[in-house]
């Protein structure tokens, strides 16, 4: 495969309010057809708000920035479709494979093509019992290494927050919260964990980012929204049901890439679908943020 044939269908979108989406929320986050709904729905939130959405993925083996309806359609149906973070991203397309991208993933592929801004609903971090698996997402490692800019509801609680916060702190990656000063914790909207770093508005984030890389600091933020009120579900059941995932977990000797679908599975079920109402509101909520902020983010280039 020869370098122009890799990168043939790579669009340049650094004068478009481009907004980057992630796939494996898609294949290995929700299930079908909730999953298609939302990822079309998110896609309609960043036009709403003045982006341009570009959903990200692997389609036999060809980077694809902007995948079509049919192709989420298809994805989001498609059993066979590898998780695709860092390492997996050459082997996806020596083989000629079908990989969803996660957030690592995907800021990679969006650098590719430009675009400086990014919506998920939850990134990977540092695993609770990361003192005996090791288990740290390669999503933190990214964000010292690749200028991306993700708008998140913050980490799930499935993880170790503080050390999950310490492992960004470290890695020099400013994590922004939007109208708030306490991380929020993906399902509920405030936490214990205070922020240093806070913006009130888009055009804020949109003017932090451009410091950031008009100073050639070249690494990535996270920048977390919190879940609408109406959507935001008390800690402590979500806690307990967490728990119980856990221990299914060490039951069914559950290990590396698929700690995280294997969690975010279980949770739906055991909170009878009340997770993924909530999450489907959340990453929304994130993706029209995303788009207010890569519209600020061109108008500073006038
Ligand atoms: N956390 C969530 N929802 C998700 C993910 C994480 O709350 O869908 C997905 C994202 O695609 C993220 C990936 O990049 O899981 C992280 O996987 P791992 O922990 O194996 O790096
Ligand atoms: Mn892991």
């Amino acid at each position: 495969m020869t370098k122009e044939n890799l990168l043939k269908n790579i669009p340049d979108l650094r004068d478009r309010k481009a907004v980057a989406l992630e796939t494996t929320v898609l294949t290995h986050g929700m299930p079908y057809p909730q999953n298609v709904e939302c990822a079309l729905a998110c896609e309609e939130e960043i036009r709403k708000a003045g982006g341009e959405p570009y959903t990200i993925g692997i389609i036999n083996g060809e980077i694809k920035i902007g995948l079509t309806r049919e192709e989420i359609i298809a994805l989001g149906q498609n059993h066979d479709a590898i998780k695709v973070s860092r390492k997996d991203i050459p082997y996806c397309l020596m083989k000629g494979l079908t990989g969803s991208t996660t957030v690592a993933a995907t800021m990679i592929l969006a650098e590719l093509a430009h675009i400086r801004v990014f919506a998920t609903g939850g990134i990977g971090g540092v695993h609770r019992g990361f003192e005996e698996t090791m288990d740290v997402s390669a999503d933190l490692e990214e964000f010292s290494r690749t200028p991306i800019n993700v708008i998140c509801a913050g980490p799930k609680a499935i993880l170790d927050i503080p050390r999950t916060l310490e492992y960004l702190e470290t890695k020099g990656v400013p994590v922004i919260g939007y109208r708030t000063d306490c991380l929020p914790l993906f399902y509920t909207r405030t936490s214990e964990y205070k922020l240093d770093l806070t913006a009130s508005s888009a055009k804020e984030i949109a003017e932090m980012i451009k410091i950031g890389e008009d100073l050639g600091l070249h690494q990535g933020s996270l920048i977390v929204n919190p879940i609408p009120e109406n959507y935001s579900l008390d800690p402590k059941f979500m806690d307990q049901k967490i728990q119980e995932a856990l221990k299914m977990m060490q039951k069914d000797h559950i290990h590396g890439k698929q700690v995280t679908p294997y969690l975010l599975d279980k949770l739906v079920g055991l909170t009878g679908g009340k997770s993924l109402e909530s999450n489907i509101a959340l990453i929304k909520n994130n993706a029209y943020l995303s788009g207010l902020i890569a519209k600020e983010l061109l108008e500073l280039e006038k």
